[in-house]
């Protein structure tokens, strides 16, 4: 080509950057179809990530989904982004597409979790032995709600192994599904604003713990020979006579396109790390404060700056984006 031509474009090329805000760097790459599923720190987290991505110049819309439904959106690349992976909950799908190189890791957030049977502190005292899971056994009744002797445990719409370990600890316990999280919140609300016996599906990091004192029960150690292996454990015909893990991981899927697709976009992800306290309080932001995912998203960012403002310069894709990165 010939110098001076080559030299106007290049001037050309710098004035337009100076002059475009940065989304014109990605405007030609499709958005990125970013999955909110069915609980409220998830939810928040992923409108957090939203905000950042756009303000790295992409584009995103929201696909409101149930967490069933992640694992086809993703490996069909129907939807691009699913932002909290739980281990406790989502271990084996997550790992059998990603052996199957269906879905990709986006790597881990600080945060360690838990999902786990719960009940609230006050519930101690009326069924001694609590948090040890054999205490169950002998006051299942008082969980019952109607003087039944099988009390009732309620969780949402999350695959867990409960009715597994129902059955291979012995537990004189009913598994009833809740339609999503709001109503295992009214079950928890009701029962403790009348002091009864409740038991409830719960994990952390999130908004109860801000709110409600309470525990997890302890069941025996979770190993995945409890899974896998009917001999392991005290129930020696049946898998999972064991609890959830207690220091789970919290990971990022991606569609396998999303590297090529969106290669600044990844670099991102990968850097971006929520503690548990950060996820409790995205979902304290709606859970208490009342505010919407949105609003919320926002608020988030304005108290964390400096954690978001590391995350965006670690990944180097906003090099061009300084002026609004100082906003
Ligand atoms: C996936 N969940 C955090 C509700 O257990």
């Amino acid at each position: 080509m010939h110098i001076f031509v080559h030299k106007l474009i290049q001037v050309t090329l710098i004035a337009v950057l100076t002059v475009l805000p940065p989304a014109s760097l990605y405007a030609k790459s499709p958005a990125i179809k970013i999955l909110t599923l069915d609980w409220t720190s998830q939810v928040v987290v992923s409108h957090i990530v939203g905000l950042l991505l756009q303000k790295t110049g992409y584009s995103v819309t929201y696909l409101a989904e149930t967490s069933i439904s992640q694992w086809f959106l993703l490996s069909s690349k129907k939807a691009n982004l699913q932002v909290e992976v739980w281990q406790g909950s989502m271990a084996n799908d997550f790992n059998r597409l990603l052996d199957r190189k269906l879905i990709l890791s986006a790597g881990d957030h600080a945060a360690q979790t838990r999902e786990e049977w719960w009940f609230p502190s006050y519930v101690r005292e009326k069924c001694p032995g609590l948090p040890d899971w054999h205490a169950l056994k002998n006051c299942s009744e008082i969980f019952s709600g109607s003087g039944g002797s099988k009390g009732k445990y309620y969780t949402g719409p999350w695959e867990k192994p409960d009715h597994a370990r129902v059955r291979a600890l012995g537990l004189p316990f009913e598994v009833v599904l809740l339609k999503d999280s709001n109503a295992l919140r009214n079950k928890l609300e009701t029962a403790i604003q009348a002091k009864k016996p409740v038991l409830i599906f719960n994990w952390t990091p999130n908004w109860i713990e801000s709110v409600y004192e309470g525990e997890f029960v302890e069941f025996p150690a979770y190993q995945l020979a409890c899974e896998t292996q009917n001999s392991w454990g005290i129930n020696k015909q049946l898998n999972w006579d064991c609890g959830n893990p207690k220091n789970g991981w919290l990971k990022k899927a991606v569609s396998t396109n999303f590297p090529t697709t969106w290669p600044c976009a990844m670099t991102l992800l990968k850097y971006i790390s929520f503690s548990n306290k950060q996820i409790a309080n995205a979902a304290a932001l709606v859970e208490v404060n009342g505010l919407d995912y949105e609003e919320a998203a926002q608020q988030w960012l304005s108290v964390n700056s400096s954690t978001w403002k590391k995350w965006l310069a670690d990944s180097n894709c906003t090099s061009l984006d300084d002026k609004k990165l100082s906003e």
